[in-house]
């Protein structure tokens, strides 16, 4: 089964070295409350932070976000735009608590089509955190699982076409390497998916990677969840992969 740290905290709970969150549940967090659908994005951003800092300190190696998919550009353009400046907002507000927490920014996706400015903030924040040695953060930004399926196998054409490769070479190991997650290498694959907000689908996350993840379905509105949320479900991970490991 997947390989697990030793927790840094918890003698007992057995902490995946990759989970990867479907951060749902941000509208409906702001309907129930009667406010727009903003403010719910506005309130889940300053989760990220909270579940970031306690995912480092519970001994994760990377946590992936599932922040903005390539199908979300057909959403009205005030929320896109909103959208578009909360990575901005986020690294202004929280670029000295990952310094402090030792955290490195990573980021997946398309961003050769994202508006200048948020590319810089972006790209500002992988440079001014690439020394740290703690968790990765990365977050899954423009991303969507086919598309960078489609775009590791036209990588793959192209070296064959001009001689680079032996397409009767191409395996699971050089595939992922031309991945968006290639970086990652050893860690790419999420061992725990979390989705959160009760509806249960991948939704073209990491489809590639997630061939073998155990998925788990939490209730919780993202702005709700809490630490306690990420350990119970860790706990039900926990609890999945010691039924397993014992047939
Ligand atoms: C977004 C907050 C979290 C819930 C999901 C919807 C709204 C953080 C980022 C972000 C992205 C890239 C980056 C740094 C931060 C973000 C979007 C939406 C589009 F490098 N939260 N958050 N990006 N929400």
């Amino acid at each position: 089964m997947a390989d697990l740290n030793n927790s840094k905290q918890n003698s007992d709970l057995r902490v995946p070295k990759h989970i990867a969150i479907i951060m749902d549940g941000n509208g409906r967090w702001a309907k129930r409350l009667g406010q727009p659908r903003i403010a719910g994005h506005k309130e889940g951003m300053n989760n990220v932070k909270r579940i970031a800092i306690a995912a480092n300190n519970l001994g994760v190696n990377v946590l992936s976000l599932y922040a903005f998919s390539t199908e979300n550009w057909t959403r009205p353009s005030k929320e896109v735009n909103f959208l578009m400046r909360l990575p901005v907002d986020f690294f202004g507000t929280f670029m000295p608590d990952l310094i402090k927490e030792n955290i490195r920014v990573m980021v997946t996706g398309f961003t050769d089509k994202l508006p200048a400015k948020t590319r810089k903030a972006v790209f500002d924040a992988i440079e001014d955190t690439k020394q740290n040695t703690g968790m990765i953060l990365n977050f899954a930004f423009n991303y969507g699982g086919r598309a960078e399926i489609v775009h590791a196998a036209k990588i793959l054409a192209i070296k064959a076409k001009n001689d680079e490769i032996d397409p009767e070479n191409i395996d699971d190991e050089s595939f992922s390497e031309q991945l968006l997650t290639g970086p990652l290498g050893d860690l790419a694959d999420p061992d725990l998916l979390i989705r959160t907000s009760g509806e249960e689908r991948i939704s073209n996350f990491m489809l590639w990677q997630m061939a073998y993840s155990e998925m788990v379905f939490d209730e919780t509105y993202w702005p709700d969840f809490t630490a306690d949320n990420l350990v119970e479900d860790i706990k039900i991970f926990n609890d999945r992969d010691r039924r397993f490991g014992s047939v």
